[in-house]
């Protein structure tokens, strides 16, 4: 038995008909649990971003996993083990051949925001084709043969253009068409991972491209469950419950959904018996969880750690911060239908989400890739209030906060410097610029029309101070 036909003969796995890019706590407490609730025995076959140590780690444990669902009544575990197979992300032998077999009939995806170089303009998206890491992978696709076939492990950097290498094997082997999932929180995440994926097949040739364009489906999805970081007290609890220490283990929050629009080909799960929900327009899906949970999520963390909180739990039960959320959120719902999304339901749901203190949630690692993550959070209702010719505090007080949240950490002598953001030395740059052009600098990596929009930036510049002056001397834990 080779390692690709997965679990030992004794036992009953499910067949491999997903292949996964991105093992982290999010794809295993959401699309592996999804999977495994549907019920109706699909494996996963789960590729690692970066590094291979999630696949080792997960592969001893023959890729069973403990569940910690940590709600405010209490704890529950669960087994997953819908993922069959863990793999070297870099292994494109292995991708390739499970991609080129006809049994597989879905990828999902979960590689973070900045996982699919592309900017947006319009509903239209382009690849970053000058960024170095996309810049080499077009290069390896240009100079390898027609299949790909020659392309060498580990020497691609992006997930797109591994993607690529794996719809080249399928086609050759006629394997016929299959669906692509993204489930990170990019709005038309689909869109956009198709413009990614088209744009590094170009470089292989137009067949290839042309071939991906008639047979993949770049399916849009919204979705949502809160994963921390899991920490020892996490993996203490879950073996409280389970008997058995298990350093795979994952924590999650009671809440999930998934709202999926597009086509699935060879077909896929029967991921709806498991409460996702296949709609025909997701914009308005996307748009809430986008603006009320994600937009919130940034204003609490750059405002909160201003303010000396480290958990979404104290910084929502901060008076100030909780005003500032509830203003947002008013602010959002002007930009949304007022039909069909149960928006005083899911604002009560959100604060109480986030106020699960069992759930601890840390404000820094939301805070990480604000450049891109605010583009999609805060930026689109902004543009839309510009266009009215309007500055709404609201919306512009995220911003606010990301920007003195930056220059704490970026300017002066004992600047800290820990900002994790891949476009960080810009972002330096940009925060050591005098008065309103650090503003109007850092403004335009989240978006180039507000950040050349000198009355915003004026006004941001001045609301920047304010946004900075919230923040006690003293550390307000709550
Ligand atoms: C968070 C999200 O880290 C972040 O930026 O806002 O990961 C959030 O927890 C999820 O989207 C919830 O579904």
């Amino acid at each position: 038995m080779s390692a690709l036909d997965g679990a030992p003969a004794s036992e009953h796995r499910s067949p491999v008909r997903i292949v996964h890019l991105g093992l982290g706590s999010f794809h295993r407490a959401h699309q592996a649990w999804y999977t495994q609730h549907a019920g109706d025995g699909w494996g996963i076959a789960s590729f690692t971003g970066r590094s291979p140590e999630a696949a080792t780690r997960l592969s001893t444990q023959d890729c069973r996993y403990t569940l910690l669902t940590r709600g405010a009544q209490g704890d529950r575990v669960e087994t997953i083990d819908s993922i069959v197979q863990a793999h070297d992300g870099a292994d494109l032998g292995a991708l390739r051949t499970l991609v080129s077999r006809p049994s597989t009939a879905v990828m999902t995806l979960t590689i973070t925001e900045a996982g699919y170089f592309v900017s947006r303009s319009g509903d239209d998206f382009s690849l970053k084709a000058q960024e170095p890491s996309v810049a080499a992978d077009l290069e390896v696709l240009r100079a390898a043969n027609a299949q790909l076939s020659d392309v060498a492990d580990g020497v691609l950097n992006t997930a797109p253009a591994r993607i690529v290498v794996g719809l080249a094997a399928r086609r050759a082997a006629g394997a016929g068409p299959l669906a692509l999932v993204s489930c990170d929180n990019l709005p038309r995440n689909g869109r956009a991972l198709r413009a990614a994926v088209l744009a590094l097949a170009e470089a292989s040739g137009p067949e290839l491209a042309a071939w991906i364009q008639r047979n993949a489906s770049f399916v849009d999805a919204s979705i949502d469950r809160i994963t921390p970081r899991t920490v020892e007290a996490d993996r203490e609890a879950a073996a409280l419950l389970t008997g058995h220490a298990d350093p795979c283990t994952v924590v999650t929050e009671p809440f999930s959904s998934w709202v999926l629009s597009g086509d699935f080909p060879a077909g896929r799960p029967a991921w709806e018996r498991a409460g996702a929900l296949f709609v025909e327009d997701l914009e308005p899906f996307e748009n809430r969880k986008l603006w009320l949970l994600n937009g919130a999520h940034s204003l609490l963390a750059y405002a909160g750690l201003l303010r000396g909180h480290e958990t979404v739990a104290q910084a929502i039960a901060d008076p100030v911060l909780r005003e500032r959320t509830e203003a947002l959120w008013d602010a959002d719902e002007a930009h949304l239908p007022a039909e069909g999304l149960d928006l005083p339901g899911y604002r009560a749901a959100l604060v109480e989400r986030f106020t699960n203190a069992c759930i601890e949630h840390r404000l820094e690692q939301i805070a990480a890739d604000g450049s891109l993550k605010l583009g999609a959070r805060v930026a689109p209702q902004l543009r839309r209030e510009r266009a009215e010719g309007r500055l709404p505090e609201a919306l512009m007080f995220p911003l606010a906060a990301w920007i003195a949240w930056l220059s704490e950490r970026l300017t002066g002598p004992e600047a800290p410097g820990d900002v994790n953001d891949p476009a960080l030395e810009r972002l330096r740059e940009a925060l050591n610029f005098e008065g309103s052009a650090s503003t109007a600098a850092a403004l335009r990596l989240v978006d180039p029309v507000l950040g050349a929009d000198q009355e915003l930036v004026r006004a941001l510049h001045l609301f920047r101070d304010e946004a900075r002056n919230t923040a006690p001397s003293a550390p307000a834990h709550v």
